[in-house]
């Protein structure tokens, strides 16, 4: 639909930005750190881009307080970051390390002064090394007591601080990657133990939520979901049910359980079939039920655009990591469906389709199906930057992009969509996973390349004072 003028911002709307420990940190092994599944895999040969890893990251770890001013300079409302796991517990569970823990009380003691609003994420992927050890993580039912006692630990060390608490940060990445794709730590390439995992992430999820509404916490939980609404890439009705499936499978697999403690009809059904579905004991669905989020995290990055998909039809492919523009692989899930090129929509050199409407239209999605808040707790453009003589950096492409989606969270406003905020990826540059450091993000250009060379100096990129503008005025001229 079309408005004849569309509505403000709400005045406490949050201008958020976000990072996650193991991209932004460094510090790897400081002040009684234990080590995380990242730590590991990173050294694995050709799991990173050039094998990059986050030893040094962007060293946010020693300059958080600069970090911080820069923030305030740009007069930013909300910072996402997450905690390491390992800082507080080094082997998951056990005795505070207390060294780490007040690195994250200093964190948001700084951020509170600088009257910026920090939004707190649980798990970013980090998990302790030992528990991947002990139990093999995520695909024992002993995850979800660990998780809980830690995420305990800081709902108790910064109650009253902390306003807003992601749970998980992606669930459905850090699943799918982990335990299909073999792309993230553990390195797994088996259904059946992905959709065992992901049940007992979902569990954990449940049982951290629960938890902090017994605790009687102030402020509001919610997990963020990466969320790549689904096309049909015409009117082909096979193709339509083929999105349909898509969004079953990608999307409502995880959402409808965050918010209906339930896991969606067809997509379940199918599973069982094939043999697939994760075992539930007695319990489980009750405690999925009493779990439900205050606000849903969206993560939006792009859409995805699918056509019918045979049974000997293509299997998993390739990313692209490289941001050789082209070189993602054709992907899809034999039986139902398949990536394609959407024709109305250009891609980065990461092959990311740029698809602001696509926002507009998720959120739509969300607010009609779970009448929820959401909170954008990522969105962002991966790029090459270019670092001028005068350190300058002219990043308009990527002013294009945040503009635009912002435009469209507007737009989702005015249609009656309820939007707590909006935290760009990311504040400054940092590790990108799989990518390495060459694919930025930042309003702040961090200097170094992939093997680590460089001052770690941060300049301010156009965009940063683009989003300063924006802030000051409350999105009014965008
Ligand atoms: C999300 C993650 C972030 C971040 C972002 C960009 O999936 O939550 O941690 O990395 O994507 O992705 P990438 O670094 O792969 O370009």
């Amino acid at each position: 639909m079309e408005h004849k003028q569309l509505d403000q911002f709400p005045t406490n709307f949050l201008w958020g930005s976000a990072s996650a420990a193991y991209q932004v940190e460094g510090a790897w092994q400081e002040d009684g750190k234990g080590v995380s599944v990242w730590d590991e895999f990173v050294r694995i040969p050709g799991k990173t881009f050039k094998g990059t890893n986050g030893d040094v990251a962007v060293d946010h770890y020693h300059r958080y307080k600069e970090d911080v001013a820069l923030m305030k300079e740009q007069g930013l409302k909300a910072y996402r970051f997450s905690v390491a796991w390992t800082r507080i517990f080094p082997n998951g569970r056990g005795e505070i390390n207390q060294k780490g823990l007040q690195f994250y009380i200093d964190l948001v003691d700084e951020l509170i002064d600088n009257q910026i609003e920090p939004v707190l994420t649980l798990y970013h992927w980090d998990l302790p090394q030992a528990l991947q050890d002990e139990y093999q993580g995520w695909e024992s039912r002993k995850i979800v007591e660990d998780f809980t006692n830690y995420a305990a630990t800081l709902f108790e060390a910064l109650r009253g601080k902390v306003k807003y608490w992601v749970s998980l940060n992606e669930q459905n990445i850090f699943i799918s990657h982990g335990y299909l794709m073999a792309s993230h730590p553990p390195a797994v390439s088996d259904p059946k133990r992905m959709y065992q995992a992901n049940h007992y992430a979902n569990l954990a999820n449940a049982a951290v939520i629960k938890k902090f509404h017994e605790m009687d916490m102030p402020g509001q939980i919610g997990p963020s979901f990466a969320y790549g609404p689904n096309y049909a890439l015409d009117s082909d009705p096979k193709n339509v049910l083929a999105a349909e499936d898509a969004e079953d499978l990608n999307a409502h697999f995880w959402m409808d359980v965050y918010l209906f403690g339930k896991y969606p009809i067809a997509a379940m059904k199918m599973l069982k079939e094939q043999g697939l579905a994760p075992t539930m004991e007695a319990g489980d669905e009750e405690l999925l039920a009493a779990g439900k989020p205050d606000f849903l995290g969206i993560n939006y990055y792009q859409t995805n655009t699918v056509v019918f998909n045979p049974l000997d039809g293509v299997g998993m492919g390739k990313m692209n990591t490289t941001g050789e523009k082209g070189s993602t692989e054709e992907s899809g899930l034999p039986g139902v469906f398949k990536r394609v090129e959407n024709p109305f929509v250009e891609r980065t050199n990461w092959d990311w389709e740029i698809d602001p409407e696509g926002l507009r239209i998720g959120l739509r999605r969300i607010a009609s199906r779970y009448r929820i808040p959401v909170l954008i707790t990522e969105n962002g453009l991966g790029e090459y930057d270019k670092l001028t003589e005068d350190k300058e950096i002219h990043d308009d492409y990527r002013i294009d992009y945040l503009n635009s989606h912002v435009h469209a969270i507007k737009e989702a406003i005015t249609d009656g969509v309820e939007v707590l905020g909006y935290c760009t990826w990311s504040y400054t540059d940092l590790l990108s996973w799989l990518n390495g450091y060459q694919k930025r993000y930042g309003f702040v250009y961090v200097e170094q390349d992939e093997n680590q060379n460089g001052t770690l100096n941060r300049y301010k990129k156009d965009s940063f004072y683009w989003y300063q503008k924006v802030i000051s005025e409350n999105g009014a001229n965008v």
